[in-house]
This record gives structure tokens, sequence and C-alpha cells, in this order.
């Protein structure tokens, strides 16, 4: 993320080129990504920790992923990018080759980064941003962190044009590794037929207060259909590519699931098949069956699904709630979205023919836009901390600046990137956090291995999720009502995550222990609030902080600018 006016005349100025560029007719299909459709390949496991090299190599191009050609961000000539594989302990070795005609920077959402907070690539906080032409090569160790991630650009809404993929680290001591023969990956995305820049342009034009753009379309893993027929004129190709996963029966699959939307809630579900949940953002659980499994934007679960039914084809389902899609009518950006919002993929067994599945949706009541429900998930080793030892809250409110323009507050504040990251603030200069201006949005947790405790209320009447960079932290509690309900508090076996919802109307209280030098982000994953300021940092252990290096590397994009 880059200061709104900084970055604003630059989305201007994209926005016509886009705009201006002839809509190609192709249908290009080579661009899905083919592993996401195949089992995974896992690394073989070796004796000592291996450095896992990848190029992720950012164009632009024009493409069709559900049957409408816009201006896309496609990463090694794919969407979603490339699955980024190793096994516990491994070290990422990450070379990101910028030829797009924006600036980006890279994040590996849930990677804690310790030691090397500065690739969390997170601009103004971590880094200075990747200019068009140049690369970057981020370089952390997985140390004991396994599970299902994933990696995003972190400039603007950049990676709702395109820029993610699928980051996982196996462990060769899983405990369910017996209780499956393949692995899947599946990623939920919410698909817009205007780039982020346009949609951005007008989200933040002042006066404006529709809320969030309605999205055009759901993709499974980078395929979705948009509903052609339900806008007469409109050019789109229909029967575009589906989303289809194939099992053996008799095998078990994990499917590694991840929201990786902008915007939509989403419901999956695989008709005729119950999923047992293993994986929760990177912490085993006590397996559980659900028919449904919700997921907010960032969400991950891994669930393992046995092909035990009739050998035929069963619909995947990734139902976005319209419930949790606000559209305020003619106020809001892409209001008469034509979307399906029954987004589908098959399940296709081996030797089937039925192309086109009859099956039936799994029909259990939940709670739409919510977490899944947290009494069920239980970790495998509870060891949440004891009481904190720094609390504080923030309060979620949404506003518009002295120029018109929306903007979201936490403690009445909406955080205003900075030229100069944090984190070379710090490092290079020593600047004490509390000397910096409020719009930074910064609190200092100096207490090593202390605990602490964030209590984020929300007055308003959408659903907000939460992710905190660096960091996995345990949910203690959450409800709906102003007040915090200390009654619902769970300090024996929370769920440990590192996104959460802070429900509409209500609170979420986290924990989590202070050990990780760096400033680490704490921010909406809603890409829109995102944009508006709904962002914190988190200034943690600075004493020890200032004694490590950063690389060259890192320095280097900042001299050439405000450096
Ligand atoms: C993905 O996250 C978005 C935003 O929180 C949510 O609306 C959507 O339902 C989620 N999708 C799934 C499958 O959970
Ligand atoms: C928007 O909708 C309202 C209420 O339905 C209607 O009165 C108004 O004329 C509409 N405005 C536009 C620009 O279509
Ligand atoms: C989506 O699914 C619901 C429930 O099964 C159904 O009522 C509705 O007609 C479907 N919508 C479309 C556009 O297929
Ligand atoms: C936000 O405001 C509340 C109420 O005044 C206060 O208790 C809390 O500490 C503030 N949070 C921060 C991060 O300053
Ligand atoms: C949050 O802000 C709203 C709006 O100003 C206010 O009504 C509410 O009491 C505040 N909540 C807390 C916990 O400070
Ligand atoms: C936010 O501003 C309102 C109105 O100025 C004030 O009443 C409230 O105390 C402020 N809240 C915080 C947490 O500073
Ligand atoms: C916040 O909540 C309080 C208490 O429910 C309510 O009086 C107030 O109107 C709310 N403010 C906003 C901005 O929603
Ligand atoms: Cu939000």
């Amino acid at each position: 993320m880059r200061t709104i006016k900084n970055s604003f005349l630059l989305i201007l100025l994209l926005g016509v080129f886009v705009s201006a560029m002839p809509v190609s007719e192709k249908r290009d299909t080579s661009l899905y990504n083919d592993n996401m459709f195949t089992p995974l390949t896992i690394p073989e496991k070796t004796d000592k920790p291996q450095t896992r090299k990848y190029t992720l190599k950012l164009s632009q191009t024009q493409w069709a992923p559900d049957g409408f050609t816009r201006s896309t961000y496609l990463v090694n000539n794919q969407y979603p990018g490339p699955i980024l594989q190793a096994n516990k302990g491994d070290w990422f070795s990450i070379t990101v080759e910028n030829d797009l005609p924006v600036e980006t920077s890279m994040h590996w959402h849930g990677m804690f980064q310790r030691g090397t907070s500065w690739f969390d690539g997170v601009p103004s906080v971590s880094q200075c941003s990747i200019t068009p032409g140049s690369s970057l090569t981020y370089e952390f160790s997985t140390n004991e962190q396994t599970g299902t991630y994933w990696w995003h650009s972190h400039y603007n809404a950049q990676y709702m044009d395109g820029i993610l993929g699928a980051l996982i680290i196996h462990d060769p001591e899983d405990p369910n590794l017996k209780d499956y023969d393949y692995e899947y990956v599946v990623t939920l995305t919410d698909w817009y037929h205007q780039t982020t820049a346009d949609l951005l342009a007008l989200f933040l034009a002042p006066g404006y207060t529709g809320g969030n753009p309605v999205p055009d379309a759901g993709l499974i893993s980078g395929k979705g259909q948009f509903n052609c027929d339900a806008k007469p004129g409109y050019p789109c190709k229909k029967d575009s590519d589906v989303a289809v996963y194939k099992v053996q029966k008799g095998k078990k699959y994990r499917f590694r699931i991840i929201n990786t939307s902008g915007e939509a809630f989403y419901m999956f579900s695989i008709d005729g098949h119950k999923m047992k949940v293993i994986e929760v953002e990177g912490t085993y659980v006590q397996p559980f069956e659900v028919t449904q499994l919700p997921l907010h934007i960032a969400q991950r679960y891994s669930v393992i699904v046995e092909a035990n039914q009739d050998a035929k084809d069963y619909w995947i389902r990734a139902t976005m709630s319209k419930e949790c899609i606000f559209n305020n009518g003619n106020t809001t950006i892409n209001h008469d979205s034509a979307i399906n919002y029954n987004v589908t993929g098959i399940l296709s067994y081996e030797g089937s023919s039925n192309k086109s599945p009859d099956s039936t949706p799994f029909t259990d009541d939940l709670t739409p836009c919510r977490n899944l429900d947290s009494k069920l998930i239980k970790p495998l080793t509870a060891s949440p901390p004891k009481e904190p030892t720094q609390t504080i809250s923030y309060n979620v409110t949404f506003g518009t600046n002295a120029m018109g323009v929306a903007e979201a507050l936490l403690n009445n504040s909406s955080y205003v990137p900075d030229k100069i990251p944090t984190t070379l603030r710090i490092i290079n200069d020593h600047v004490d956090v509390k000397t910096m201006p409020t719009s930074q949005n910064i609190e200092a947790f100096n207490d090593d291995k202390g605990v602490a405790e964030i209590t984020v209320y929300n007055n308003n009447s959408a659903n907000h999720p939460f992710h905190l960079h660096g960091h996995i932290f345990w949910l203690i509690g959450d409800g709906v009502g102003t007040e915090i309900d200390k009654s619902v508090y769970n300090t024996v076996d929370p769920p440990v995550r590192d996104t959460t919802i802070v429900p509409a109307k209500g609170w979420t209280t986290i924990r989590f222990i202070i050990d990780n030098p760096g400033v680490w982000a704490f921010h909406c994953h809603i890409e829109w609030h995102l944009q508006i300021g709904m962002f914190a940092q988190i200034a943690e252990l600075t004493d020890q902080l200032k004694l490590q290096k950063i690389p060259d590397s890192i320095q280097g994009f900042c001299a050439n600018k405000a450096y």
C-alpha cells in the first residue's frame, strides 16, 4: 500500500492507459495454472534444510479467466501464480521480477519472518516498493512453520488484479500424513471486470459513500464463469473453463483451501462429500467433520475428502454469500453486476462421463460472513499464553476526510503510509515510535516474552477479517455488542489463527506472545478497507530490531527514493 495521494495520479493514468487498450476476443486457456488441478508433487525430504529457489516474473496481459477480457496481471505467465513449496525448516529464496508498468511489493502471508522482518513485503512498513523493471530477492526461513499459506502483492489492491499464489510448507512429521493419498490446492477469489486501479479511482472519489465495489464473478483456482446470459450485449464468451478436480474412487485427498478474495465471503462444500478439517492456518487441529466450510478473506483450511461415493461428477460449491456483500443500489460501484453467487467447480471421479453434475447441495444452516464456529477448532496441542502484560484496543469506524473521500479509522485515526518504511526509520535512524505522527497508527510492544492482548471493537455493520503479520494469535473471544463479554473468553484451548473476523456490531479479542522483533501490519484484509486506512503498525521489541542489519537490497530500494 502507498499513500493514496502519491499513487492516486498513477492510478488515474493507468486507468486511462488500460481502458484505451483494444479488447481481444482471443480465448487463451494456456494462462490458467495447470498445477492447481494436479495433485502436488511434494518436495523430497532431506536431512539438511534446503534453500528453495523461485522466480516470480510479474507481467500484464489481456485475458478472460471468466469469459470477459480485461487487463490482468500474471505471474510467470499464469494465474494463479506458481505454488511455492518447501519442507519444514527450509529457506525460501524468491526473486520477484517486476515487468509491470507499476510498482509492486510481495507479502508472504502467515510467515513469521523471524529475523528478516524487512522481507515481509509491506511498502511503508518493511520496504520501499519494487519499481517497474527492477527485481528483489526475498530470503527467509520457514523455521518451525508448516501448513497452508499464500503470497500476494501488498501494493495497493494489486493482488486482486492477479498477483497471488499458494505457499505450502510440508511437514515430514505431519500427524495426518497417513490419512490421505494426494494433495490439492484450491484458491477462491472474487473477480472484477475493471482493474483495481479503475475501481480505486471510483472508490476514492470525493463524495463516494456507496461501499465496496461489487464483484462480477468468483474464481476457483483461477477459473470462473461469468453469467453472460444475465447481461445481453455484454462482451463476454460463454463456456470458459471450469475448475475440475479429478479423484479416484477409494482414495483420500487433502484439499488446502485458501480464500484469496478481496471482498467476498465463501461457503465451500462438495456435494455428497463430508470434509474432515485437520489444519487451520498452519496449526493442526483435532480433526472434525463439516459439510460446509465458511471462509473469509485470507483464511485457510486443510480438509480431507474421501472419494467414497458413486463414481460420478459432483459440484464443488464456493457460494459467495450475497448477504456479506454490501450493495446499496445505484450508489454502489458495479451495483448492477450480473454476478452468479453460486460459484462452482467439479469433483470428477475417474471414469465418470457425467459432464454436468446433477448432485444436490448440503443445506445446513450456517451464519454467513462469520468464522467457522470457534468451538469446533481445537488445536492438537493447546498452549495459549497466560494473562496479558499489555492490553490495547482499537475502535473501527468509517468517515470521510476533509476532501470528502471515504476513510476507515482505528481510534479516530486513518493510517497514512509514510515514504520511508518504519522498519528503516527504526534501524537506520533509531526513531522512537512514540514520536511518530498519529496517522502512523503505531503502537510499541517492548515487553520481551510478554503477552499482548488486542481487542478490536467494530461499531459498523460490516464484518472485518483482521490479519496480523509476523505472528499467529490465540482467538480468545469474539461476539456482538459494544462491550467485551469476558464470560465467552476461551483461555484453555482457543483457536490459533493469523486472520479472524471482527463481527459486525461486535468485538474480537486476540493474544500473542511478544517475541518477534519487527514492525508488523495489523489490518483488515478487505482490500477496499485497507486502502482507506484500516491499518495499524505493531512495533515489536524495537531495541532488538535496532541491532539487526538490513540487507543492502532493501536499503538500495529506498536509496533511490526519499532516502
Ligand atoms: C473469502 O473471504 C471473503 C471475505 O472475507 C468472504 O466473503 C468469502 O466468503 C470467503 N470465501 C470462502 C470460501 O470462505
Ligand atoms: C437511484 O435509485 C433511486 C432509488 O431507487 C432513484 O430514485 C434514483 O433516480 C436512481 N438514480 C440514478 C442516477 O439512477
Ligand atoms: C443459486 O443457488 C440457489 C440455491 O441452490 C438457487 O436458488 C439459485 O437459483 C441459484 N442461482 C443461480 C443464478 O444459479
Ligand atoms: C484506543 O482508544 C481506547 C479508548 O480510549 C484506548 O483504551 C486504547 O488504548 C486506544 N488504543 C490505542 C492503540 O491507542
Ligand atoms: C466506537 O466508536 C463509536 C462511534 O464513535 C462509539 O459509538 C462507540 O462507543 C465506540 N466504542 C468503543 C468501545 O469505544
Ligand atoms: C474519537 O472522537 C470522538 C469525537 O471526537 C471522541 O468522543 C472519542 O473519545 C474519540 N475516541 C478515541 C478512542 O479517541
Ligand atoms: C455505535 O454504537 C452505539 C451503541 O450501540 C450507537 O449508539 C452509535 O450510533 C453507533 N455509532 C455508529 C457510528 O454506528
Ligand atoms: Cu474491513
